[in-house]
């Protein structure tokens, strides 16, 4: 599958793009199944919420399972998607390849326990040579502003900020008058099971708190454009897997 120019269009220039209907809902549901026996063990690696909110609790809330690619052969399927390795290339201009250090994780907000996810940009963490990098955002449910849906603002992958409008963890600043301004041009369209999201890098994006009574559930991973390659003993510097 390939994209439309005009899809190639609107990644380009909003920074993200929905493909809707992407994967079938079996495949999701098998995903999810899986996924969730994970969340009951509260298997390693994970990212807590205590983690992220950096509170010191014994209670261990799974925000994120890591390194999902080596723990199932549908979650590594998943990662090697045939259908959209051609639309990787188109938006990277290059061959994908999947950098199994970020995100290649499933992401969740469990009802009532879960935080929000506040504004930020992916690239914070990550060192690479430049910014081609596209995350792929599956739902594996219904995702909406009550349950904690991904929002983005668009066209804030081409801008600059200066160094103070994020705090000492780079999340955007939501108290920062600039910030509020652009953070009003964010745009919420909700997702359903099998929907996938692409987006930039620099991207901004955030997700409320779930308050519904059910967990969100979502699979990310990113891939790299060959020429893009990791810096040297930095934490993206790891195992990869190129998508010919
Ligand atoms: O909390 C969410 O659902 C969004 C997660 C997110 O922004 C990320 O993984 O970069």
């Amino acid at each position: 599958m390939k994209l439309s120019n005009e899809q190639l269009e609107q990644f380009n220039s909003s920074g993200y793009l929905i493909l809707r209907n992407f994967l079938n809902e079996e495949i999701c549901d098998e995903i999810l199944e899986k996924a969730k026996e994970h969340l009951k063990r509260k298997e390693a690696p994970i990212e807590s919420e205590q983690e992220y909110m950096n509170v010191n609790e014994e209670k261990i809330t799974v925000r994120r399972l890591r390194q999902v690619y080596d723990r199932e052969e549908i979650f590594k399927n998943w990662m090697e998607n045939e259908k959209i390795r051609p639309i990787l290339k188109q938006i990277l201009n290059d061959t994908p390849v999947l950098t199994l250090a970020h995100h290649n994780s499933i992401m969740t907000k469990l009802p009532h326990e879960s935080t929000r996810t506040y504004w930020h940009q992916d690239r914070r963490y990550w060192h690479f040579k430049n910014d081609d990098l596209v995350s792929v955002w599956l739902s594996l449910g219904d995702e909406y502003l009550e349950n904690g849906l991904l929002e983005f603002i668009p066209k804030s992958h081409k801008i600059n900020f200066s160094k103070d409008r994020f705090d000492e963890n780079s999340n955007f600043l939501d108290e920062n008058k600039e910030n509020q301004e652009l953070i009003l041009t964010k745009t919420s369209q909700d997702l359903k099971k099998g929907d996938v999201v692409l987006f930039h890098c620099k991207t901004l994006h955030h997700a409320s708190k779930n308050k519904s009574d059910h967990a969100k559930i979502s699979f990310v991973y990113t891939a790299r454009a060959k020429s893009n390659i990791p810096i040297k003993n930095t934490r993206s510097d790891f195992k990869e897997l190129v998508l010919e």
